[in-house]
């Protein structure tokens, strides 16, 4: 079976690194439909599958032309994995999209970038920790040296995978049994009901569309907690991201690679 891969991650986690290190010749370089930027696709290295280099995003709300591509392709295009490539150095922030992608329950393993970064800072990262909190495959490499990255190419898989469920509070999860409840889906599903409610404007309009009840339910969220849904939503993904860092590092007095200290690490 031809299996198709995508690659997701914030930007300058070292995904075109990684995608130069687990594919051959390009098997195709187009554009995504409607926009000009480009696409690029792979042909995985000893397998037959394809590699797929999505724009580099911190979040699935489409608030950017990329964020906006990579949220379709999740929610229109057919795939079969995704390998998501998180800074070992910045988990805090890399971890809010991991986050997301968990949330949807498909095939998923982590490629944990930037180990020599972190190593070079003091930063440990507790890899066992890390599987157990995320329940999924995480597969230490450093993309730029190409260390780890033929581990993770043979280790590919397109095993079903339960979503990962952070609780968000009684009152949000009513609120997303409510709207599964409106839009005819089951638990499973419920990462489209989070992303309605954290805004995700490709989700939100499509779903407004279809079951404009939904809408109420927001509304009687917000009216709920005092504040808006996707604010809440952020805010706790914020929280969790920082909670799992603060567990997987050991030595704590060791704060994540700033923007600026990244700039000075790759230069
Ligand atoms: P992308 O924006 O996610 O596609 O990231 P790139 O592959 O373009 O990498 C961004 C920068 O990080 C480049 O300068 C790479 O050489 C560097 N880089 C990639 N992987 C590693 C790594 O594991 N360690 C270090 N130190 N630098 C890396
Ligand atoms: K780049
Ligand atoms: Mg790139």
């Amino acid at each position: 079976m031809n299996q198709r891969i995508a690659l997701i991650g914030n930007p300058n986690t070292g995904k075109t690194s990684l995608f130069n290190r687990l594919t051959g010749s390009f098997a195709h370089v187009g554009n995504w439909a409607g926009v000009t930027i480009e696409q690029k696709i792979g042909q995985l290295h000893g397998k037959v599958g394809q590699l797929i280099d999505l724009p580099g995003v911190y979040d699935l709300d489409p608030l950017s032309a990329d964020e906006a591509i990579v949220s379709r392709f999740l929610l229109h295009e057919p795939f079969d994995g995704m390998i998501n490539i998180v800074d070992a150095s910045q988990l805090e922030r890399n971890l809010q999209l991991t986050l997301q992608l968990l949330e949807m329950g498909r095939p998923l393993q982590i490629g944990l970038n930037m180990v020599d970064v972190a190593e070079s800072r003091g930063m440990h990262v507790h890899l066992d920790k890390l599987k157990t909190l995320l329940q999924v495959d995480v597969f230490p490499i450093t993309a730029r040296t190409g260390d780890g990255c033929d581990f993770l190419l043979s280790s590919i898989q397109i095993e079903k995978r339960q979503p990962f469920e952070l609780n968000y509070g009684p009152e949000t999860e009513e609120a997303i049994t409510r709207i599964l409840r409106l839009i005819g889906r089951s638990r499973t599903d419920r990462w489209i009901a989070i992303q309605y409610l954290a805004g995700n404007r490709i989700v939100v309009d499509h779903l407004e569309a279809s079951s404009p009840e939904i809408v109420a339910v927001r509304k009687e969220l917000e009216t709920a907690i005092g504040r808006f849904a996707h604010a809440h939503i952020t805010e706790r993904r914020r929280d969790w991201a920082k909670q799992i860092r603060y567990q997987v590092i050991e030595n704590q007095n060791v704060q994540d690679v700033t923007m600026t200290d990244r700039i000075d690490a790759v230069v």
